[in-house]
């Protein structure tokens, strides 16, 4: 299985996180995704290779114009520092005006108090590229590839950022796919995929199937309730599945085979999911019990829909495992 994959994330590696308990060291760190890339890098199934460079003009298929200028100039022009930009105030219901300094329209375009940082645009691009170079490689005759994208993506939206996400690498990906036929967009990160649930919420040929957290109880809060289900021609494209804390590997099994039951009912000709291992035992943020054997059965049924398939890299915390919960779902894939 091909992987894409380029090194240039790691210049972007925010210091902290803010939370109701004071700053924490960020979750979203570098290590996860250098220590992914190890992990598969010692095992003959895996062919790393580097993304193909995107022209920023190739994200306006998703991502709003003020939007993208934003991102890539928010720190042009300054002088080299590693001063974190975290947005602390938000217009909220009727967004309010778009202010003209920079720096103040990162409230503008942020849901939550993600940061900024010099390299966050270098980065994002770089992840959106290894994203775009899968979906090629799908259109090329591959059965699958693997994305190992860092920022993750799938909260954000065509003209916001949080959760960790800047540009959406999953939407990206599928939105290529989907000038090709039918796509299905299948979401296990533990977090709901807000971003990319709003992105097709009104597309009859995008499929959206999402399985996380009750947002009830978890983050992203207000969005990824099981009625949420599309609008207009997209009424029935978009299917949620929450579920409770704890969760397992038995009632997780139950719902993926559920939300691939939906798939197959489309009929999709190819077929993205949105890899999160913040879904195993061990995640610092989540609070499920999916055990590498858990891992390794949701690889396998995943592959049972049998159509090109790219896994895009989503969240996932923990250090020690996550490269080994990695290899282990690409494998059963394989
Ligand atoms: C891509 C992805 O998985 N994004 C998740 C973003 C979650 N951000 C808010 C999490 C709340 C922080 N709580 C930290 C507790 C650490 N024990
Ligand atoms: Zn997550």
């Amino acid at each position: 299985m091909k992987v894409f994959y380029s090194p240039e994330h790691q210049v972007h590696d925010p210091e902290n996180e803010f939370t109701n308990a004071g700053a924490i060291p960020y979750p979203e760190c570098a290590r996860r995704a250098t220590g992914i890339a190890a992990a598969l890098s010692s095992n003959p199934s895996f062919e790393i290779e580097m993304p193909e460079t995107i022209a920023p003009i190739a994200l306006e298929t998703i991502h709003d114009t003020g939007y993208l200028h934003f991102l890539a100039q928010v720190y042009a022009g300054q002088r080299s520092h590693t001063v974190e930009l975290t947005p602390t105030t938000f217009p909220s219901r009727g967004r309010g005006r778009r202010p003209v300094t920079l720096k103040a329209q990162a409230g503008y375009y942020a849901f939550d108090t993600t940061p900024l940082t010099p390299g966050t645009w270098d980065a994002a691009l770089t992840a959106a590229g290894s994203a775009l170079t899968g979906a090629d490689c799908l259109l090329e005759g591959a059965r699958s590839a693997y994305a190992l994208c860092r920022p993750p993506g799938h909260h954000a939206g065509r003209d916001y950022f949080g959760g960790y996400c800047y540009l959406n690498n999953a939407a990206l990906a599928t939105e290529k796919l989907a000038a090709h036929g039918r796509v299905a967009l299948l979401d296990i990160d533990y977090h709901h995929g807000n971003g990319s649930q709003d992105i097709f919420y009104d597309s009859d040929q995008v499929f959206f199937v999402s399985i996380h957290a009750d947002p009830d109880y978890q983050y992203p809060l207000y969005w990824g309730y099981a009625d949420e289900r599309g609008k207009g021609v997209g009424v029935g494209k978009t299917r949620n599945f929450p579920l409770p804390p704890n969760t397992g590997d038995k009632a997780y099994i139950e719902t993926l085979d559920e939300a691939l039951h939906c798939i197959e009912d489309f009929a999709p000709e190819y077929l993205i999911v949105s890899a999160g291992l913040d879904i195993c035992r061990e995640d610092p943020l989540g609070d499920w019990a999916i055990t590498a054997e858990g891992v390794a059965q949701i690889g396998a049924r995943i592959a049972t829909a049998g159509v090109p398939t790219l896994l895009v890299q989503e969240g996932g915390y923990d250090l020690r495992d996550l490269g080994a919960n990695v290899r282990q779902l690409l494998t059963a894939f394989i």
